[in-house]
Order: structure tokens, then sequence, then C-alpha cells
């Protein structure tokens, strides 16, 4: 039951798809298309009939070689064979037939008349007027392929954590008013805490199915109804974000919440054990022949597995499991553990308020330090600060520690990088703070070599306690820049320098496998919330999603630690 019937005959459609456009044996085409029509429009269960050992042979048009395909995606959900036309080149040409009043005969036209494999290539030629002249193209064609691809671009963007999750819990707070609601939870990606999500996955059970349907798509914020059904149903909000709500099955609520929470990949792998153990696992429960041994609870399928509950931010098979079966899973730091923030700006720089509001700010937040850390002066857009105007500050600092009990205000700096490594402050002045955060904040396309030669130079000076946003990403606008992050990693320890995982939704700087790798060498990092104003220090909750998507531990984040022990921790000598 795992993979669905349309989810084979889709496979198989898109197989017959690229096939053809690469012009291969029409004959073969056919032979996908007719099995995928077969496949699509039987009654039973393909998944069953291949658990239950029936020959798919017996159905018209599969052959043993088809019937196989079909067992593959069953087993494992997916089937290599398009997994590598999609590596070859097929991704765009599948991106290009989802587009509305464009499918495979115009695709094939498009790439083996005009060499277009994707939707920017296409996007380009639409433009130029170079459609046209292929048969069936006309002006209307283009215009409406140019209407499609940016409506496309509306509406399929991944949306940024602070979106889904104002979505996720407006519809949670309005869906738990229906009567008979029992349980409730948002699976998927932002589950997951993965720094973009596609769309939001709930699920719920409950004793009154179709009112709780009803409900959801009578959501205020909806913009259109895209499917409605007993089970499952999806809107579309005016954001721009697609919600999808199904309705379980109390007993098999957990095998669920695992199936839909995934990854993919995670689930490919879980699957791959119960198997091995002779079980079957789908979205209903872990089955030994037609029982159900388990499903009520996450952790009872695990269990069932021989493995460890995993927190959902693990689970992207990257060693998760391996970790779970041998009992050696980290215990994720937790966001009741943070005890101050070390990178904040104030009105001095770019910031919105003063250092004694956003002081206020982290009391209120039961912080035990806030390190202020404004721009340096070369960063003029920024009101970046120079030597006197760095001083003043400390005497404002002086004043707000004395009158504020609880929160102590360290006097710090968000330090420019300059081109060639060097620092836009003196050393003796960056001497005398309490904690320097250095940044790079120009010239990003740099050489690797380049780049990283000018972070390692920074780091080496012997002043800097924390490097900044270290891969300078703005998620859905820019790139990381280039560099050798483990030769960066390195130096950070050699140099007793940590590295700051930026919270702030729009960076998440750094990569989850960066963290990883950081841990592995043993260097700190620092999950920052980069705040501009009072409330931006709420950031620090996408932080700590990330850094647990990066396996850190408490130990390994520097801003779990009390001020006595932070303050040894950066020490410069
Ligand atoms: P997103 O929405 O693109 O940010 O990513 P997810 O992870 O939320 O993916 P989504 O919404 O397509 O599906 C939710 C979960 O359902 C996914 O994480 C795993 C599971 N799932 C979806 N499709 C498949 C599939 O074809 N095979 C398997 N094994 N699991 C799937
Ligand atoms: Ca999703
Ligand atoms: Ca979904």
């Amino acid at each position: 039951m795992a993979v669905l019937n349309t989810e084979i005959a889709d496979t198989f459609s898109r197989i017959a798809d690229l096939l053809d456009i690469r012009g291969e044996n029409p004959y073969r085409v056919r032979a996908y298309r007719s099995a995928a029509r077969t496949i699509g429009g039987l009654s039973e269960n393909v998944s069953d009939m291949v658990e239950s050992g029936e020959n798919l042979t017996s159905l018209p048009g599969i052959g043993k070689d088809l019937a196989e395909k079909a067992r593959t995606i069953v087993r494992t959900g997916a089937l290599p064979q398009l997994e590598k036309l999609r590596e070859e080149g097929g991704d765009g040409l599948i991106e290009m037939m989802h587009l509305p009043g464009v499918g495979p005969k115009k695709v094939k036209a498009l790439h083996n008349k005009l060499d277009i494999s994707s939707i920017e290539e296409l996007e380009h030629a639409a433009r130029e007027q170079r459609l046209r002249i292929l048969d069936g193209f006309g002006e209307k064609t283009e215009r409406a392929i140019l209407g499609a691809i940016a409506r496309r671009k509306t509406t399929n963007q991944r949306a940024k954590l602070p979106v889904a999750r104002q979505a996720a819990e407006q519809i949670v707070r309005y869906l738990k008013k229906q009567k008979g609601l029992e349980k409730i939870a948002v699976a998927g990606s932002f589950r997951r805490q993965v720094e973009t999500v596609g769309d939001l996955d709930i699920l719920a059970t409950c004793s009154r199915a179709d009112a709780l349907m009803e409900r959801f798509v009578s959501f205020e914020d909806v913009e259109k109804i895209i499917a409605k059904g007993t089970t499952k149903s999806s809107i579309w909000l005016r954001s721009g974000l697609q919600v999808d709500l199904r309705i379980v099955p109390k007993q098999g609520y957990g095998a669920a919440l695992h199936y839909f929470t995934g990854s993919k990949a995670h689930n490919i792998a879980t699957r791959k054990i119960a198997a091995k153990k002779k079980m079957k696992m789908n979205e209903y429960g872990v089955y030994k022949g037609n029982e159900r041994v388990a499903g009520r609870t996450e952790k009872e399928v695990y269990a069932k597995l021989g493995l460890r509950y995993i927190e959902p931010e693990l689970r992207e098979d990257t060693g998760e499991i391996d970790a779970a079966r041998k009992g050696q899973l980290p215990v994720l730091v937790d966001i009741e553990q943070i005890r101050g923030d070390l990178h904040a700006h104030s009105e001095d720089s770019d910031g919105k308020h003063t250092i004694e509001e956003m002081a206020r700010a982290a009391r209120e937040k039961g912080y035990e330090y806030l390190a202020i850390t404004d721009h340096s002066k070369r960063v003029r857009v920024a009101h970046g600060l120079d030597a006197q105007r760095l001083q003043e500050q400390w005497k404002v600092i002086e004043m707000v520690n004395k009158q504020l009990k609880g929160t102590t205000v360290l006097r710090g700096i968000e330090v420019d990088v300059l081109e060639d490594g060097t620092l836009d402050l003196p050393k003796r002045l960056l001497h005398d703070l309490d904690i320097v955060v250095a940044a790079v904040h120009s010239k990003f396309r740099l050489s690797s070599a380049k780049q990283t030669e000018r972070i390692v130079r920074a780091m080496g000076s012997g002043t800097v306690s924390i490097l900044a946003h270290p891969t300078g990403r703005l998620i859905g606008e820019r790139w990381p820049y280039e560099c050798d992050m483990e030769r960066i990693v390195k130096s950070a320890r050699d140099e007793g320098c940590a590295l700051e995982l930026n919270a702030h939704p729009d960076r998440l700087d750094l990569a989850p496998r960066y963290c990883r790798m950081a841990k592995e060498f043993g260097v700190n990092i620092a999950v920052s919330t980069d705040a501009h104003s009072t409330s931006d220090l709420a950031y620090m909750t996408y932080g700590i999603g990330q850094a647990r998507r990066g396996w850190l531990e408490a130990g390994d984040v520097l801003n779990t630690r009390g001020i006595d022990e932070l303050m040894r921790s950066i020490e410069k000598t």
C-alpha cells in the first residue's frame, strides 16, 4: 500500500515521455504507455499484489521486464531507470511538460528542433519569438507559455520558514476547534525543519472526518481549493503555499506521521530494514504477514525495526539509521538550553532599537547575555562604527549593565573582513572588546583559493571569536561564495575560533553538513540571530532547527554555556 498505483503509472508514463523525446524505439515507448494505462486503471492495488506474491505478468500489456520494474517501484519507492533519465537532462524536460498547455509532443518538438531542455531556455526562446517557426506553435502559444512560466514562478517558490510557520500555526489552531479532533501534527519538510518548505503536510485523526475536511477547505486564507476528498484535501493559500490535510485512522497515526514526515530517502531506508526483518511497512503500520505489529506511535514503529526513536531533523538518510541501531544518536541541542545571543545590532549601525531596548528584550527571554555587534566603518550603508563611535558605545553598555539585573550586555563588533583578509578596525581596539564577530560583506566573487585565504587570514589575526555567516548565502537570492570549507573549519580549530550558525531565516548559514564537519573537528558553533530589532531575537528557533539538522548537541553550541564558561571559551591570548 505504500506505493500507489498512480505513482507506478506516473513513473512509467514519464519514462515513455522521456524515451519518446529522445527518439528511442517507438515499440518500447508504446509498451511503457500501455503499462501505465493498465496500472492506472486497475482496481486492485499493485503493491498488495506484489506483497502477496501474485504474478503481475497476468495483467494485460505487462511483460516480465515491466513486472520486475513495477516490483522495484513497490519495494523502493523509485525506479533507477527514471532517476538516470532525469539525471541525463530529463528533469528539465519533465518540468516543461508540467507547464499547462505543454505536453510531451510539444516538448519533443522543442527539444529536437530547437535544442531546448529546460524552462529557462524555453522562456528565453519564447521571449525572442523563436518558437513560432515550429509546427503547431504560434504567437499565441508563445504568450501562453510565457504566462505559464510567470505563474509558475509566483506559485512554485518554496516558502521560507517564517511564512510556513505562521501558516502552520494558524491552520492547526483553526482545525483544533473542530469537535472530534484528536491528534494533529504538521509533518513533511516543515517538521524536519528544512530551510525552505515546498508545501505543508498536515495529519489528523478525527471522529468527524467530513466536518474536519469541510472546515479545512473553508479556512479564511484559501485562495483556491485544489482537491477535496474524504481522507485527503489540498488547498492553496493566498501566500502561494500549498497545504495538504490527510485524515488517518488512529491505530495507524504513528506510521502515517512517520511516512509523511519523510524524508523520502529516510522512508526508503526504513522500509528496507522492515523487508530484511520479513515485515512490511507503509503509511498504515508495520506488518508481519497480515498482522499489524506497530503503527500507533512513531516510537513503536522504530522499535519494531530495532531502532531508537529518531528525531525528525535527522531523518535524511545521512547516517541516522546506523546511529539509531547502535544507540549512538546525538542528544540534539534544544532551544531551552540557549543562554544568550552573540550577534545583534543596535540603532548605532543598522538596527532599529537602542542597546538598552535590545538588552531588555534579551532579559525578557531569560538570556544571561547579549552581545551588541554593530557593523564596522567599512559597511557604510549600515552606518558602520569607527573606533571613536565604538568606544562611545562602551560607555552606554556600561550604564545599561549597571541598571539591568540578570542579563549582561557584551561589548562586541561585527568587524568587516577586507578583501585581503585584514580587519576593518585596529587590533588593539578589537583586543579590548568582549567578543569579535568577523564577517565578509563584499567581494563575493573571489576565486575559491582567494576567498579561503582571505577568511583564514582574518581568523588568524588573533582577535576573532566567531566567523559570522560563514558561506554568505542568502536563501533564494545569493549562492554561497566559493571557498574551501574544510580548510576554514580546520583553521577555526587551530585558531580557537567558533563558527556562527546565523539563525536569520533568509540566511540559515552554516548549512547542516558543515555543522557536522565543524563538530567532527571540535569547532564550536554559535547559534546567533543577527537581530536588527527586538523581535528578531525570536529567529533563534530557526537557528536551533538547523543546528539540530546538523546533529549538534548542547556541548557543541557556544551559547548554551553560562557567561563565565563562555568568556573562557572565547578568550584570546
Ligand atoms: P517539500 O514539501 O518539497 O518541502 O518536501 P517534503 O519532504 O515535505 O515532501 P512532500 O510534501 O512531497 O511529501 C511529504 C512526505 O511524504 C515526504 O517527506 C516523504 C513522503 N513521501 C512523499 N512521496 C513519497 C514517495 O514517493 N515515496 C516515499 N517513500 N515517501 C514519499
Ligand atoms: Ca511537504
Ligand atoms: Ca505534500
